[in-house]
């Protein structure tokens, strides 16, 4: 017998493909610091979109340098380019400084102004660790790949 869970997960994977349909158009952000984090979340998160029916021509992928950038590229991104929808990928990693947690913080929170002041979802696909350890767990390791979290959380968003 399958259980509720498992056929909730089909459910979902059936109406995303459903509702987002082929004319969707998304934007991909990336940061390039630490690039082989991000460069795996963003492969990962593309290949997952097109993997749930989004067209891969109708996607735009672009990089900055670094997470602090995520917030100013998503806007032009809607603004000029009329995406219907951005992610953000981004990995900013705890140093000796207070560097981290003002990235961290203003990368967070531009990110949400942008969504909200733009009324396009804009997707946090931003990790935040202490250690390189703990960020490529998180991108392909042994807590999965962010990456693909962050492209589910967006065709959600896109069939709200
Ligand atoms: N960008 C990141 O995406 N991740 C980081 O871990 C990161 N660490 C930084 C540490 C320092 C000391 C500085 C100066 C910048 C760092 N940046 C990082 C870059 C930042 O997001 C931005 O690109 C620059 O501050 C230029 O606006």
């Amino acid at each position: 017998m399958r259980k509720e869970t498992d056929l909730s997960r089909v459910h979902a994977a059936t109406s995303l493909k459903k509702t987002v349909g082929d004319s969707v158009r998304i934007g991909v952000v990336t940061a390039e610091w630490n690039p082989d984090i991000t460069q795996a979340m963003r492969d990962a998160c593309i290949e997952a979109l097109v993997s749930h029916g989004v067209n891969e021509n109708r996607i735009q992928s672009v990089s900055v340098p670094g997470s602090f950038e995520l917030p100013y590229a998503a806007q032009q991104m809607i603004q000029r380019d009329g995406m219907d929808a951005v992610i953000c990928i981004g990995c900013v990693i705890q140093g000796e400084t207070r560097h981290f947690e003002f990235i961290a913080q203003a990368t967070a929170q531009g990110i949400m102004r942008v969504a909200l002041e733009n009324n396009t979802p804009v997707i946090f696909g931003v990790l935040t660790t202490q250690n390189m350890q703990q960020a490529l767990d998180r991108a392909g390791g042994a807590h999965g790949n962010k990456g693909v979290e962050a492209a589910l959380t967006c065709l959600k968003m896109l069939s709200l």
